[in-house]
């Protein structure tokens, strides 16, 4: 600071404090607009958004709807993300797969990403991988069940 000078430095600064006060209101902008799409329909924890627009799928079908639309299939990696995503589940009265599954390696549970996972919350006696369970899904009191990927649940995707 103080080195520059002259008629192009002064506005340089000019400019990069009027782009700073612009940032700082489109800041402020994104955050209502947040705070209303999540009052609306959605629910927060930390950083992650998640929603749920009704639409329900098998466990591709999951995934796939949320890649396309620019986010993931919702995986609680801690308990505050698990109950917001519960919420969901209650909300619409219909159990949800999680984004985590153990296809590659049975009893070996994974994140989207081949991440083994760091925080569970099974329900108890699971998994029990009963026939063949690889996915995961979600009921309404927020505990896990491994269940077969081919069920119809409801489609929660984080952003
Ligand atoms: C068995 C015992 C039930 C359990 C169920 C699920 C299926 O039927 O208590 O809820 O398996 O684990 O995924
Ligand atoms: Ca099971």
């Amino acid at each position: 600071q103080g080195d520059c000078g002259g008629r192009e430095c002064d506005l340089l600064k000019t400019e990069i404090r009027d782009l700073q006060e612009q940032l700082k209101a489109l800041k402020a902008t994104v955050g209502k607009i947040q705070k209303a799409w999540i009052f609306m329909n959605g629910n927060s924890a930390g950083e992650k958004t998640f929603q749920a627009n009704g639409s329900e799928g098998d466990f591709e079908t999951s995934k796939a709807t949320c890649s396309q639309a620019g986010g993931l299939l919702a995986s609680p990696r801690n308990s505050a993300e698990n109950t917001a995503i519960q919420q969901i589940v209650v909300r619409h009265n219909k159990a949800a797969y999680v984004g985590i599954n153990d296809i590659e390696t049975e009893g070996s549970f994974k994140y989207l990403s081949g991440e083994a996972i760091g925080y569970s919350n099974w329900a108890g006696g699971e998994p029990n991988n009963l026939g063949t369970e690889d996915c995961v899904e979600i009921y309404p009191d927020g505990r896990w069940n491994d269940r077969s990927c081919n069920e119809k649940r409801l489609i929660i995707c984080e952003f």
